[in-house]
Order: C-alpha cells, then sequence, then structure tokens
C-alpha cells in the first residue's frame, strides 16, 4: 500500500521541479513553434541543470512573428513617442522590480558571475531610462531656406519591421540596446535571441507584456541561427536587421542585407589593446588589465585580450598580473565567492583550448599561467578554463590577431610609444582600447591615434555606458554605433519637410 503513495509523491515532486517549457510571444500571445518542437537550455557550469525547453522556431514561426509586428506597425507608427516612451518607461521599473530574479536566471543560463549579470540587467534599465528620456527630444531640425515664404526642418520617421538578432554574452542589455530605441523610433520588432541564453530575453518580453505594450510591437522567436535567424534575415517584410555577433556570420547578414536593399546594421568582433605605458600607475594598470581580459571569462567584444606593455615595466607587470590573475577563483557564477564562471557552451569551450594549443604550439608564446579545463569535483559538469597569461606574444601571431572570446589574454612587448600604437592598431578590428600613462599629452595623442570606436584613458577597454555611443571600425562594425542617440540613426530615416507659404511656384537653385 505503501508504495504507490510514495511513488505518486515522487512523481509529483518531479513534476514540479522539471525544467519548464517555454513559448514564443506573437502578437502578444505566448505560442509554441508551429512544428511544436523544444531544445534545451543548459546551465553551463553544470550541463545537469536544465534551464528550460524553448521553441525550436522555424521559417513558419518567423513568418507568424513578422506577420503579427507587421499589423502593429501602422498604428505604432503613429504614437506619439512620448507615448512610446511612457511604456519604455515602465519596463525600466519592471526590470528593477525583478533584477535580482532576472539576473540569477541569467548567471544559470549564460554562466557569468551573479556581479556582472546583475550589470547586465541594469545596464537594461539605464537603457529603458534613457530611452524613455529620449521620447520626449527626437530632436531633428529646422533651418532656413534659400528661398522667402518657405521652411525648411527634419524629422525622424520610423523604418517599418525589424528583425533582432543578439548574442548570449549580454543577455539583456544587447537586447535591450536594439529593442527599445527601436520601438522608440516606431517600429515594430521581431526578436530572435542566440539559442544559449533565450531566458533572459523571454524575461524581458515578459515586462514589455506587463507594461501593456500593444500586441505585436514585439515579438519573441526563440531558435538557431539556420533555422530562425536566417529565415528572419531575408524576409521580405524585414526593412532593417541589426545583429550581434561573429565576424563570419555577420558578413553573411551584410551581404543578404545588401541583396535585398535592406538596412543593416552590424555589431562584430574585436580584439582590444590595453597600452601599458612605462610612467602608468602599474597597480591600476594590473588591475584593469585582470577586469579587462577576465570579467565574462573574456567573452565580451570588447574584452583586453592583448596587454601591450613598455619594455621598461613590463617584467614587473607581468609578475604582478600572472600572481592576481593566479588567485582569481574560478568556479559556478551563483556561488558568491567565484570571480570567473564558465565559458557559454562546448563549441566556445573548444574554441578557446583550440586557440591556447595555437597559442603554445604555432605562436610559440610563453604560457604562464591558466592554459587548460578545470575539473576537479563539480567544475567537471561545467565549461571552466583557468584564466590564461601568454606572454612575450608575437604582435602578428594569431592568438594577438584573432578574437578568441575566452578567458585569454597576451602580453606583447613594446619599445616606445610609437611603437605600442602601431602594434595596438596593426589588428583586423576597431571596438575598443585603453592606455594607462600618467603622462597627458601621451594620453591626448592615443585618444587621438588609436583607431577604435571606442577608447579609454586609465580605465580597461570595458565600462561602456548606454549614453554613449557603441561600436567599432575596421571589421568590428559596418558604421553604425548603438547606444546614445547616435542609436537612432540606426532605427530611424530623416524625413526632409519643406513648406512653401508664398502662395506661387517657387524653383529652387533655378535662377532665371
Ligand atoms: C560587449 O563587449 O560585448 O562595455 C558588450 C561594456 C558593456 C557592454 C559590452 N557595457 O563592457
Amino acid at each position: 500500500m505503501s508504495t504507490p503513495a510514495k511513488k505518486t509523491v515522487t512523481n509529483a515532486r518531479k513534476k514540479a521541479t522539471a525544467p519548464p517549457t517555454y513559448a514564443n510571444y506573437i502578437q502578444g500571445a505566448w505560442v509554441a513553434s508551429k512544428n511544436g518542437e523544444v531544445f534545451a537550455n543548459h546551465n553551463p557550469a553544470d550541463t545537469r541543470d536544465i534551464v528550460g525547453y524553448f521553441p525550436h522556431s522555424t521559417a513558419e514561426d518567423i513568418e507568424a512573428a513578422v506577420a503579427a509586428a507587421a499589423e502593429a506597425y501602422p498604428r505604432w507608427r503613429l504614437v506619439p513617442p512620448p507615448k512610446r516612451a511612457e511604456y519604455i518607461f515602465r519596463v525600466g521599473e519592471i526590470l528593477i522590480r525583478d533584477k535580482e530574479a532576472i539576473s540569477h536566471d541569467m548567471t544559470r543560463e549564460m554562466g557569468k558571475v551573479l556581479k556582472e549579470t546583475r550589470g547586465d540587467t541594469q545596464e537594461a534599465i539605464d537603457m529603458a531610462y534613457f530611452v524613455a528620456g529620449e521620447g520626449r527630444r527626437l530632436y531633428g531640425q529646422t533651418t532656413t531656406s534659400e528661398l522667402a515664404n518657405k521652411f525648411a526642418m527634419t524629422v525622424r520617421d520610423a523604418i517599418g519591421v525589424c528583425g533582432l538578432i543578439t548574442p548570449w554574452n549580454f543577455p539583456i542589455a544587447i537586447p535591450s540596446w536594439k529593442i527599445l530605441p527601436a520601438i522608440l523610433c516606431g517600429n515594430t520588432v521581431v526578436i530572435k535571441p542566440a539559442e544559449d541564453t533565450p531566458l533572459s530575453v523571454y524575461r524581458f518580453v515578459k515586462a514589455f507584456e506587463e507594461a501593456g505594450l500593444p500586441p505585436g510591437v514585439v515579438n519573441l522567436v526563440t531558435g538557431y541561427g539556420e533555422t530562425a535567424g536566417a529565415p528572419l534575415v531575408t524576409h521580405p517584410t524585414i526593412r532593417l536587421v541589426s545583429f550581434t555577433g561573429s565576424t563570419q556570420v555577420g558578413r553573411i547578414i551584410a551581404t543578404q542585407a545588401a541583396d535585398k536593399g535592406k538596412k543593416c546594421s552590424l555589431e562584430m568582433g574585436g580584439k582590444n589593446a590595453i597600452v601599458v605605458m612605462d610612467d602608468a600607475n602599474l597597480e591600476l594598470a594590473v588591475e584593469g588589465a585582470v577586469w579587462g581580459a577576465f570579467g565574462t571569462a573574456g567573452q565580451r567584444c570588447t574584452a583586453a585580450s592583448r596587454l601591450i606593455v613598455h619594455k621598461k615595466v613590463i617584467k614587473k607587470f607581468t609578475q604582478m598580473l600572472v600572481e592576481r590573475t593566479q588567485a582569481l577563483r574560478v568556479g559556478p557564477g551563483l556561488d558568491p565567492a567565484s570571480e570567473v564562471g564558465p565559458v557559454v557552451n562546448q563549441d566556445q569551450l573548444e574554441r578557446v583550448l583550440h586557440y591556447i594549443d595555437i597559442g603554445r604550439t604555432r605562436d610559440k608564446a610563453k604560457l604562464l599561467c591558466g592554459g587548460t579545463r578545470l575539473t576537479e569535483g563539480d567544475l567537471a559538469h561545467g565549461y571552466f578554463i583557468a584564466p590564461t597569461v601568454f606572454g612575450d606574444v608575437a604582435p602578428q601571431s594569431v592568438i594577438a590577431q584573432e578574437e578568441i572570446f575566452g578567458p585569454v589574454t597576451a602580453i606583447i612587448p613594446c619599445q616606445d610609444f610609437e611603437d605600442a600604437i602601431t602594434i595596438a592598431n596593426g589588428v583586423g578590428y576597431g571596438l575598443s582600447a585603453a592606455i594607462y600613462t600618467s603622462d597627458i599629452n601621451r594620453a591626448f595623442q592615443a585618444m587621438r591615434d588609436l583607431e577604435t570606436g571606442i577608447c579609454y584613458v586609465n580605465a580597461p577597454t570595458i565600462g561602456a555606458e548606454v549614453h554613449l555611443p557603441f561600436g567599432g571600425i575596421k571589421g568590428t562594425g559596418n558604421g553604425h554605433r548603438e547606444g546614445g542617440v547616435q542609436a537612432f540613426e540606426i532605427f530611424s530615416e530623416w524625413k526632409t519637410l519643406y513648406v512653401d507659404f508664398s502662395g506661387r511656384l517657387q524653383k529652387a537653385q533655378i535662377t532665371d
């Protein structure tokens, strides 16, 4: 008699703790993918932990989401921007209320430590308040006309339905950089988040629902790049594609968007350098280098993966850096003692270990610390890599040229300031750079000569704030900036308006 009762309890408990199945959000309703298939979202700190199951969406789901966004567009376009901003402000309030829970979920699905996922959520909150404020600005120009009794001005116009594809390293911050300015400008959107971090965007979209955003303005479709991302990029109704991710995928998207005549904004790789001059505060430079290189386990487009150090201080700097790096506590992001979490998935683990191998063998760089996967105890169930420092790295070697996107950094010696700038600029990317120096003239020369979209003085390469433009040159981007009012350049078109109140035909440029 007791056995079946026990069984029932076990089953019930099992059911209560089974990972939840999530849905897409289309036209203001939560719906399964049309094929009914789901994929599992694993915790990278312990892959036995399944965070949830998410719709394995395909072109059919994209079709439905784009149709919903297209239907919502004509009405949303006519909602005054200050009113659109009120929804966005409410989203910010909801994110503040739920910050802890969102950040906790984010660490569980992405891996980075709780302090950093709180920062990620905070960045979306900052963005919500910043963009909401802009609802009462969205400034255009009024200007003169060359003709009498004629008025000239510019206004921002919406574009239409936007397809947004976001990465896993900033699971809510980067979606906020795209969704919020897009909808403030009067567009409607379909977002396809990275398959590693759909829960954070699910929670974000929940906030839009709770804020009362009209159905169809924000639509969420989860799935993989090839099956859900690709049909979004090529869908004829999509007027603009905004993508953050790998350079390889970004180039494909750029080609497809060009072919179909769509607007396209790309935020891709980086190979960011910190220059440490002989007059730098070394203590500060080491602290900045550790945070820049190993924050988010190095999985930032802005990560400091090169440390270009003046020959006079390189010995001391190296010793201090290695000591600090070895002391970093690597472990699950939910453990408050951890300072560096796992990398996000198996592919990323293999990619980073592969680069470490290249550094050791092909590049013949000196492995100073780290260099291995960590597998003691429960770490064996996750994707942990010991923070890795290479020394004596040649500027042209593979690990000093290619983006690794993991907890690996390369110390490159330099002779002097000019040499440092040449090395810093000698890569195919141009996102972020930093210089540590106490010489104000050097600082300004560096700001002038470093070929990047973002440049820091006496601070690491990471830590961008949402009200300033974010983005890079060369292989990093295609000329756009996210963040700041510059983001509105992506998500709106300028419309130029002339009003002739002369009551007669006036001809510009025609003199006779
Ligand atoms: C990224 O590097 O992938 O600047 C985004 C920072 C963050 C955003 C980084 N605010 O470090």
